[in-house]
């Protein structure tokens, strides 16, 4: 008898950009993920196509259908309502509660086969994950069930999204100086200051960031600080004397700053391996961070009632890669501790213990390599439900 092919598996990946890049730069992570590695047929529908050229300018922002990398992407506009059963995919997934088209929800509980319905949720430290993580939510009036799927740090969470080349191609770029040199020239960064401590500066515009130069300014040693075009720019601006616009410069005391390009996702990551220490923020730069294997300090996305000063507590709870030091410097970055006065003191001290917590950082790569990649462990879920 003769063997019929294997169907392709089809996802629907649905983004709303609520603000910034955070979440279409998950999403396009992750589909691009999935096509390429576990070779899904993927749909990302996204409602904006103007903040998703800023990390990845091959998107068109005036067309509606494109293939990049391997993935259809759609606009999705409010419009978008009547759909068929045919129309719906194997496997459909809402970002951070999305809700999608209701027309869409109509027509997965018309299709023969039901599709496997999922929430990827937010990113937490937290204990309570653990007890929510692939909780089922049985839809009121039709039979469908979707699934509450958490990124994490433990085992019993999915995991945090890691590419499985990602360390080799790390060491690849770092092994290969003349690569790395060209990769700073490239975004305007001299030879000179290719020798200094590099440190990248990506933060929200509420952050202590004229405390933090000021401590620069006065330290033992010479640094250059590497800011993305449009990142704290009042401060940038007033420490340059000048425009914050890339190619700007100016230095004082020990500090270099520099505003470089706003940079496609795929050489921040770059950025991050070459910077000795990076300032990060939200939720998917702090992941990467996590996996560039450097000393990071996180900016953790501002909610009311200082409810992440209990997430970024929860996490530096977690995290090993620290010292004392480091956490008061992350809780100081946060304003989640009044010792605003110890920004000298706290950033001489962290340089100096720069090269231990690197070493510490390669322990957290492993620990974290060991709970396994989040869209395998998805894709893992899912193949139990079917
Ligand atoms: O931009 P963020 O603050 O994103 C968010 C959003 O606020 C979102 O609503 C919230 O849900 C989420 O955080 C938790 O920070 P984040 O998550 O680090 O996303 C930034 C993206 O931009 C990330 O994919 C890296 C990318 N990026 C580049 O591609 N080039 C750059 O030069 C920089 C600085 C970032």
């Amino acid at each position: 008898m003769q063997q019929q092919p294997q169907q392709t598996t089809t996802l629907a990946l649905f983004c709303k950009v609520v603000d910034n890049y955070g979440d279409i730069g998950i999403c396009w992570r992750f589909a691009r993920q999935l096509a390429h590695e576990h070779a899904i047929a993927v749909t990302l529908w996204v409602d904006d196509l103007v903040s998703f050229r800023r990390i990845c300018p091959e998107i068109d922002p005036h067309q509606d259908q494109q293939t990049v990398a391997g993935v259809q992407v759609t606009h999705w506009r409010d419009q978008h309502g009547t759909f068929t059963a045919e129309d719906i995919a194997d496997i459909v997934i809402e970002f951070f509660g999305c809700d999608i088209p209701p027309g869409y929800i109509a027509s997965m509980a018309q299709r023969e086969k039901r599709p496997l319905w999922f929430n990827f949720e937010g990113l937490s430290a937290e204990e309570w994950v653990e007890g929510c993580h692939t909780l089922p939510s049985p839809h009121p009036s039709y039979s469908l069930t979707k699934y509450f799927f958490f990124p994490g740090f433990t085992n019993k969470t999915g995991g945090l999204m890691v590419e499985q080349d990602l360390s080799v191609q790390r060491q690849q770029f770092l092994a290969d100086t003349e690569q790395v040199a060209s990769f700073f020239s490239r975004i305007g960064v001299t030879k000179a200051e290719q020798q200094q401590l590099k440190v990248s500066l990506f933060c929200y515009p509420h952050a202590p960031v004229a405390s933090l130069l000021s401590a620069w300014q006065q330290s033992n040693t010479p640094l250059i600080c590497l800011v993305p075009e449009g990142v704290a720019t009042e401060t940038v601006t007033s420490f340059l004397g000048q425009a914050a616009q890339v190619g700007a410069s100016a230095t004082r005391g020990s500090l270099t700053l520099r505003v470089i390009p706003f940079l496609p996702q795929q050489d921040y990551d770059r950025l991050l391996w070459a910077c000795d220490v990076n300032f990060v923020r939200g939720e998917d730069s702090f992941v990467r961070a996590q996996w560039a294997n450097k000393p990071f300090i996180w900016h953790i996305y501002p909610q009311d009632e200082n409810l992440h000063h209990v997430k970024l507590k929860a996490f530096l709870h977690r995290y090993t890669a620290k010292t004392e030091n480091l956490n008061q410097l992350a809780l100081m970055w946060n304003e989640a501790e009044t010792a605003h006065d110890q920004w000298t003191e706290v950033s001489r001290t962290l340089l100096k213990e720069l090269p231990h917590i690197t070493e510490m950082c390669t322990v957290w790569e492993h620990e974290m390599r060991k709970n396994g990649d989040f869209s395998t462990n998805l894709l893992k879920f899912a193949a139990t439900l079917v």
